[in-house]
């Protein structure tokens, strides 16, 4: 997988072309497996409308019942607020934690704000000229189908965008994130492949467009090699809690590895076409623009995809620590697969030393290191440095290509810290 022009639609639809005939076979949807169970079945469109279009639209009202600023707390311990519907979480909060992200910490990244959603009324339509059989299912629909959990980051692609400022002394547009545009959860929910089985995925189908209810009317294509990897799927809960409406309830797609824009929340259409769907949010948003890169038409530049390894301090930024011995510890992690080793550096990146990984270590998810050292005022820096199962390294700074937009900031960050008595 890579991150280059275009979403690589072509070859992901030749290689999967046997799944896609498995899941394009005619008939009826008792005759496929996970759809009899009274499940996925092909609803009339509320008002008997036969043209299928997104709520709002024909869905019955009410289905939105408002837009917030971000619902839950933000306290000032785990957040930087960026604005109403942006918040970073404190990196150093990921130090209390050995597994997940808890839900209360987690990060929110909105471009409009946080759609409140009647889940009675709520529809997911399941349509476009990629399907045999429209569908549309309700939230108990889902609920019965077949349902999986994986363990993986979310994460901006602007994560670290602030370092091409303060690092490569060229600032990017956009929220000035650090490390904390990131979390890992436990995402629950139906495989994209399950819906699109249902549904009856034409074997032209190349794309998979999510669209969503908020207020900016989020939509975002993904090629459908993507949509059918085993792991893609229409999360419902996060860490065993309901989906919290800032995280996209009742239902969001997670794209494991994959920039987070592409992890559409507040989901009211899933959109299966031959051809591809171009919005603002893969075509001027979300795709990298400037000296290194062409525009490629219509979008401005390649498309963001994939995300880039990195590696973070869990302590405050700029932290104060004694003098003698201290153990610091942080986290990695790779869109493509697990962390084999990181290295962390006392002297600004001339010398590395190996930490310790503890905990689980997930592929796609990360995993929390450890290092103990004496502490010295000499010290002002950690700069960790990651290196995952297929033998990448985080790139040394001076091969990080800026881009307008400041995204996949991938090079090694040296932490600030002091040591005083
Ligand atoms: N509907 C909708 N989905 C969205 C967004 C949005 O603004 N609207 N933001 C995207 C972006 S850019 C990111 S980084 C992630 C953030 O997910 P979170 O708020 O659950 O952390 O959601 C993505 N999904
Ligand atoms: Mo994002």
């Amino acid at each position: 997988m890579s991150s280059g022009a275009g979403d690589g639609v072509g070859r992901g639809a030749v290689s999967r072309r046997g799944f896609l005939a498995a899941v394009t076979a005619g008939g009826a949807l008792a005759a496929l497996p996970g759809c009899e169970r009274g499940a996925a079945r092909p609803v009339e469109m509320p008002g008997g409308a036969t043209n299928v279009t997104p709520c709002p639209g024909p869905c019955p009202a009410g289905v939105v019942t408002g837009h917030v600023p971000i619902l839950k707390p933000t306290p000032e311990s785990d957040f930087i607020l960026h604005n109403e519907s942006n918040a970073e979480m404190r990196f150093e909060v990921m130090a209390r934690h050995a597994g997940v992200t808890p839900n209360e910490a987690f990060f929110v990244r909105s471009h409009g704000t946080t759609a409140l959603i009647d889940v009675r009324k709520w529809r997911l339509v399941v349509d476009g000229d990629g399907v045999e059989r429209p569908l549309v299912l309700t939230y108990d629909d889902l609920l019965r189908m077949p349902s999986r959990s994986v363990t993986r980051f979310l994460e901006c692609a602007g994560n670290g965008r602030a370092f091409f400022g303060e690092l490569l002394h060229h600032a990017a547009e956009g929220d000035a994130w650090r490390f904390g545009a990131w979390g890992i959860a436990e995402w629950t929910g139906v495989p994209l492949q399950e819906i699109l089985r249902c549904a009856g995925v034409r074997p032209t189908a190349a794309h998979v467009t999510p669209e969503a209810l908020d207020d900016v009317g989020f939509a975002r294509a993904m090629p459908i090699w993507k949509a059918i990897e085993e792991d893609t799927i229409l999360a419902l809960r996060m860490n065993g809690e309901t989906l919290p409406p800032d995280h996209g309830f009742p239902a969001r797609v997670v794209l494991p590895g994959w920039a987070g824009v592409a992890s559409v929340k507040w989901v009211g259409r899933l959109r299966v076409t031959e051809r591809p769907v171009y919005t603002e949010w893969n075509t001027e948003k979300y795709v990298l623009i400037g000296p290194n890169y062409r525009p490629a038409p219509p979008a401005r530049g390649p498309v963001v995809t994939e995300q880039v390894m990195k590696s973070a301090v869990a302590l405050p930024w700029g932290a104060a620590l004694r003098p003698g011995r201290q153990t610091v510890s942080g986290w990695a992690w790779s869109p493509a697969g697990r962390i084999a080793g990181v290295d962390v550096s006392l002297d600004g990146g001339k010398t590395f030393a190996s930490a310790r990984l503890v905990g689980p270590n997930v592929g796609e998810a990360g995993v929390r290191w450890e290092m103990s050292f004496d502490a010295r005022p000499e010290h002002t820096s950690l700069t960790p440095r990651a290196t995952d199962e297929q033998g990448r390294t985080q790139p040394p700074l001076d091969a990080q290509k800026w881009n307008e937009q400041g995204y996949l900031f991938a090079a090694p960050v040296p932490h600030p810290i002091r040591v005083g008595g």
